[in-house]
């Protein structure tokens, strides 16, 4: 009889949050790990029923065999079917697509295996940490469950206190990238589908009783303040928590409360403010009984008041640009403080002070490294398309990704904007679904905004007529800042057709960025520039877009599509796509296209611009 298998619904939510563990003392378990592609998921499934063997009932687990059992022949006659020791390896972090030819396009099942030796230290709890997963993850220790995990692009702890050994430990993880109706995204995405443990993996030890969570920013309401909390990993009463910070000669103490919480407002003097042409970070510190953890945080606050958005209550302009956490040349994810260097690095040289993380949390190393550079960012969650919205397991598994970017990242200066969702369909309960993530930001942090990529509408038009486009989303005016993608001279219509300008119709009162424009060209591919593909005419499309684009009052940014070509293996034209999107600004082989340079030049104007009107505090 032949079994289909059923689709995962459990995962373990995992509790602790771990809050800066970017900070914390670890032990990497990157490295060459022993992997095992399991297309028909012979490791994972039991053959005739289908289900996980982590499912079946206990007394039939032993009849059938899995590979987290590690189970190795003990006589000659013994029959074993799979073997880590002979298996082939791959490297962690890393997509195993890039990693041989023979895993290019594969999607599915597949196992890792690592072996590690520890020591135990009593009193001290002990974490396996892992930045991103794509995308359905278990995990076992020494051949028993310690925890599971859905979601690409997350970091999630699974504690191992009681599973580790002292001495050697075998660490088996399941992975699988299967494209899923009900996940975040779903099956239909215009990128590539990495699969693996794509990011860092290590094990930390922390007191019994540790510094779980905390957050402290400059209160956007009250100048001078600021704003913070903690949370103890367990709800302890009386204990004394501590936060300093020795270059301010700045000081605050408090008693836990019955949650093991702490949350105060307080004065916060003579702080230098952060902002991208200062990114001054001070260290905090924070204390709490054996606990003690350092972070780097930039004080600054970020607001909107009718049209402008405020960075230390100064105007700014976003001059941004959007990019995917992808390295083109190697055809891989990037997952290195290196390989967000280089990303950041081509942003800076357009001269962005913005960029918009596209369509998924990044690396914690990109958050960090715009903290240092006074880059401006713009995260969001793989809310993409047409995913489930009236599915409440694609809700729970949405705010979950929400809820651990929004937890990472929520004491970075460089983040002023979450982002909930990219070009959703309008209706109730996509509405509806927005709305909760909303909600779901706001009780975790208060201090940014919140945006989020919207359609656009186009009215009818004749020739004679100006073109006229309108955000009707009801979305919008729940949003701080309205942001749409619109792809006029692409999908729209052509550049010629911009010439006699656009009327756009926004909602009043708003900050307006528009989060995309772009055109593909395939590099080095010249022509008129009316031939599409063409590099002319990709720079057509920006020179007209920036003409437009000036006219609208409440234009407040831009992030146009995209920084680099990158891979998807929806864009099939022979010649030309070949497997990728040609709309970067940058080809994958590095090659800078003609637009790239327009861009730099408006954005230098733009530095010109706004360093007139912003002559007291200067341009930021
Ligand atoms: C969009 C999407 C982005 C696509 C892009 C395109 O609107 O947000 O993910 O890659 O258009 O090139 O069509």
């Amino acid at each position: 009889m032949a079994s289909t298998p059923t689709p995962l619904k459990h995962t373990h939510m995992l509790s602790a949050v771990l809050h800066n563990s970017y900070h914390r003392k670890k032990v990497s378990l990157n490295g060459k790990w022993a992997f095992v592609v399991d297309p028909y998921e012979t490791g994972y499934r039991n053959h005739r029923l289908g289900i996980p063997h982590d499912e079946m009932p206990l007394e039939d687990r032993s009849r059938y065999y899995t590979f987290f059992q590690n189970r190795k022949p003990e006589h000659a006659a013994d029959m074993v079917e799979y073997n880590f020791e002979e298996a082939a390896t791959i490297m962690v972090p890393g997509d195993w697509n890039h990693q041989s030819p023979e895993w290019l396009y594969y999607e599915g099942g597949a196992w890792y295996r690592r072996a590690f030796s520890w020591n135990i230290t009593k009193g001290r709890r002990v974490f396996i940490r892992f930045e991103a997963v794509n995308y359905e993850c278990h995990v076992y220790l020494n051949g028993s469950k310690v925890g599971s995990h859905l979601g690409g692009f997350d970091p999630f702890n699974v504690e191992v206190t009681e599973a580790i050994r002292g001495g050697d430990n075998l660490l088996n993880v399941y992975v699988n990238n299967r494209r899923e109706e009900e996940h975040v995204p779903n099956k239909r995405t215009d990128w590539w589908n990495y699969g693996g443990i794509t990011r860092d993996v290590y094990i930390m030890e922390t007191p019994e009783v540790f510094i779980d969570n905390y957050q402290l920013q400059l209160d956007p309401h009250n100048s001078g303040m600021v704003k913070g909390n903690l949370r103890l990993s367990s709800a302890l009463a009386g204990v004394e928590v501590s936060l300093s910070i020795d270059e301010l000669d700045w000081s605050y103490q408090a008693l836990s409360d019955a949650e093991g919480t702490i949350e105060f407002t307080t004065e916060l003097p003579n702080v230098d403010l952060w902002d991208p042409k200062n990114p001054k970070l001070y260290e905090v510190c924070f204390k709490a009984l054996q606990d003690t953890i350092v972070d780097k945080i930039g004080f600054r606050t970020i607001a909107v008041k009718g049209e402008d958005i405020l960075l230390n209550g100064e105007p700014i302009f976003l001059r941004g640009v959007s990019c995917h956490e992808e390295i083109p040349s190697g055809m891989r994810r990037a997952h290195s403080v290196e390989d967000a260097s280089f990303i950041l690095s081509s942003a800076m040289e357009l001269g962005c002070n913005f960029l918009r993380l596209a369509h998924y949390p990044h690396n914690e190393h990109m958050v960090r490294l715009a903290d240092e550079h006074g880059m401006l960012l713009w995260e969001e969650i793989p809310v993409y398309w047409g995913i489930q919205y009236e599915n409440p397991e694609t809700l729970r598994q949405a705010e979950q990704q929400l809820s651990s970017m929004v937890h990472r990242d929520k004491n970075r200066a460089s983040v002023i904007i979450w982002s909930l969702a990219n070009e959703t369909p309008v209706n109730d309960q996509r509405n509806d679904f927005l709305r909760k993530l909303k909600h779901q930001v706001l009780s975790i942090d208060t201090t940014r905004l919140i945006s989020a990529a919207l359609d656009r509408d186009e009215l009818d038009y004749s020739d004679t007529v100006k073109r006229q486009v309108r955000i009707s989303d009801p979305m919008a005016a729940e949003m701080d800042i309205v942001s749409c993608n619109e792809y006029l001279g692409w999908y729209s219509g052509t550049p010629d057709q911009m010439e006699d300008g656009v009327e756009w119709f926004l909602p009043n009162q708003k900050p307006f960025i528009v989060s995309e424009f772009g055109a593909d060209a395939l590099a080095g591919k010249h022509g008129e520039r009316m031939e599409r593909w063409t590099e002319e005419f990709q720079d057509y499309v920006f020179e007209q877009q920036l003409k437009m684009l000036e006219q609208i009052p409440s234009l407040r940014g831009i992030a146009p599509w995209v920084l680099f070509d990158f891979r998807t293996p929806r864009r099939t034209l022979p010649g030309i796509q070949d497997g990728w999107n040609r709309k970067g600004l940058i080809s994958n082989e590095g090659k800078r296209k003609l637009a790239f340079k327009t861009l730099k030049s408006y954005f230098s104007e733009k530095i010109l611009q706004y360093e007139s009107r912003t002559l007291k505090s200067g341009l930021q």
